[in-house]
């Protein structure tokens, strides 16, 4: 009898399976610490800070804002990665730290944090990838999978195209999409090979964003098991 290929499903992978991205500024008028909480009641699976921007907070407001995340994200056991910020994620002893291409080198990103911290790297092409996984990161991200309004300087859009090729070239490095994803398309991004998806405005601006997480969950369950 021939055996069907078994998911991998490793923590981490499960951890990016809805991975919610936010700063105080993608949140309009709602208070962004309730967003967030509706998130993680919702049930999102890992967090980042991501506080940049127009009006976005820094130093000391930057930091409290930080910690009332942290003590949120740990009530609720998800991780609690900070973007960018390797000073602060240091300083309050976060679950992890993002860094893109323009940012702090993985590698010395990784010396900094420690290897029992998660480390996850923006990639748009293999060398990036293999770079990646050399320097041990955790996870991946890539994108921006469909057009975004979350980041000024975004890249040109690159599809699910790049995510099917390295996941079945390097199964093992876990990959989640970004930009643009809604619960009406992330579909293509876990087919393409992702363990997961990062969303920012579809739940930060989101009327209810308890109501659009219960909304993912049910669709990505629906999808995880028919794979
Ligand atoms: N992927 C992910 C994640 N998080 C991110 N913040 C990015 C990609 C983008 O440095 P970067 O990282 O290119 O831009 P910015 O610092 O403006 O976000 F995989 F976690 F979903
Ligand atoms: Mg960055």
């Amino acid at each position: 009898m021939q055996r069907r290929k078994r998911r991998q499903c490793s923590l981490i992978k499960q951890q990016l399976q809805l991975y919610f991205i936010m700063g105080s500024v993608n949140t309009g008028v709602s208070d962004p610490l309730k967003v967030l909480e509706e998130a993680l009641r919702g049930g999102v699976t890992c967090f980042q800070l991501r506080e940049k921007g127009n009006n976005a907070l820094v130093g000391n407001e930057k930091r409290a804002f930080a910690e009332a995340c942290q003590t949120l994200c740990q009530h609720y056991n998800v991780p609690f990665i900070v973007n960018d910020d390797v000073e602060l994620a240091i300083a309050i002893n976060a679950d992890g730290v993002h860094v893109g291409q323009d940012d702090e080198t993985a590698a010395i990103v990784r010396e900094r944090i420690g290897k029992d911290k998660i480390l996850g790297v923006s990639v748009h092409n293999e060398s990036e990838m293999l770079a990646a996984i050399k320097v041990g990161a955790d996870y991946v991200g890539m994108g921006p999978v469909y057009i975004t309004s979350s980041k000024a300087d975004a890249k040109p859009v690159s599809g699910t195209a790049l995510i099917q090729q390295m996941s079945s070239l390097y199964p093992a490095m876990p990959i989640v999409g970004i930009g643009g994803i809604t619960v009406a398309n992330f579909e293509p991004v876990l087919e393409a090979g992702a363990s997961g998806v990062s969303i920012i405005s579809a739940i930060a601006s989101a009327i209810d964003p308890y109501i659009t997480v219960r909304r993912f969950k049910i669709a990505i369950s629906k999808e995880v098991f028919s794979s």
